[in-house]
């Protein structure tokens, strides 16, 4: 640990009034801190946007529907803290508080969210530190998704910094759900009525019946195709693609 993050957690401890000059190491050490998340951040959503982007123009179906990224903010991060009775050092966070940095990946179906996990976990520079597989054993609520907890390497000036990054992958209609019974919680006060919670259970059982009948109606129009190329595959360019890389070659540029 650097001398200014040593510093920097003497003065994160309660009990010990700190002085201007220490609060101004303590910003910065704290801003440093949040930079690798967002680096973590940047590294995971190239990782995610060159799969979507090699789907999108070298196969027929993009498993990859949506992308979105969030970096959690000091206040819940402190929240989370005093939540978790953790230790107020930045070594006890990082290792306690594993959803500092986000990515929500949402897939058209349940057979992509697999798809998309079980490539990112084969990527050499990832570890995957954690899955939580709400898809297979929903919560009793009936949220699902599928969560890895992944390390990915920061390359900074001075030194390689492993970070730790929260990957939810939900189908479009598990994100459906869970936006809206996030947004029921918070309306509630997380004091949510019984006919209401009965209800979010009734319609989480119709989002993962919904699923269902989709990746079904996907399998029977693509047929043997509907699965995808699995990571090792060899990449076989759809019509459309092969007709695009044509028009590239026979210098028809900027023309798709
Ligand atoms: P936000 O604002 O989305 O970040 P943890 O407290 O994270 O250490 P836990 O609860 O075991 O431990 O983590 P889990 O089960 O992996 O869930 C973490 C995140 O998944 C949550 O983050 C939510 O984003 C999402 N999630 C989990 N359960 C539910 C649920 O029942 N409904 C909805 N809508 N989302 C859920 P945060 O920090 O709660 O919120």
């Amino acid at each position: 640990m650097s001398a200014d993050a040593a510093e920097a957690e003497r003065v994160l401890r309660p009990g010990s009034a700190p002085t201007l000059d220490e609060l101004v190491q303590l910003r910065a050490e704290f801003a440093r801190f949040m930079l690798q998340y967002q680096f973590g951040i940047r590294e995971m959503t190239t990782k995610i946007e060159i799969l979507r982007e090699e789907f999108l123009h070298l196969h027929e179906h993009n498993p990859i529907e949506h992308v979105s990224a969030r970096l959690k903010t000091p206040e819940s991060i402190i929240d989370k803290v005093s939540r978790k009775g953790c230790d107020p050092s930045f070594e006890a966070i990082r290792t306690t508080i594993t959803d500092i940095a986000g990515l929500r990946v949402t897939c058209a179906f349940v057979s992509d969210v697999y798809r998309i996990a079980d490539m990112l976990s084969q990527q050499d520079d990832l570890t995957v530190l954690a899955v939580k597989d709400y898809v297979a054993r929903p919560k009793p609520n009936g949220y699902r998704s599928l969560h890895l907890l992944v390390q990915v390497p920061v390359f900074l000036s001075d030194a390689t910094v492993p970070v730790t990054v929260e990957l939810q992958l939900r189908t479009i209609a598990m994100d459906f759900w869970a936006s809206l019974e996030h947004k029921i919680h918070y309306k509630y006060d997380h004091e949510v009525p019984d006919d209401v919670v009965t209800g979010l259970a009734r319609s989480a059982a119709t989002a993962a019946e919904l699923d269902t009948l989709m990746e079904d109606l996907h399998r029977r129009v693509h047929g043997d195709r509907a699965p995808g190329p699995r990571r090792g595959d060899p990449i076989v360019p759809s019509d459309d693609a092969l007709e695009h890389l044509r028009r590239i070659r026979d210098g028809e540029r900027g023309s798709r």
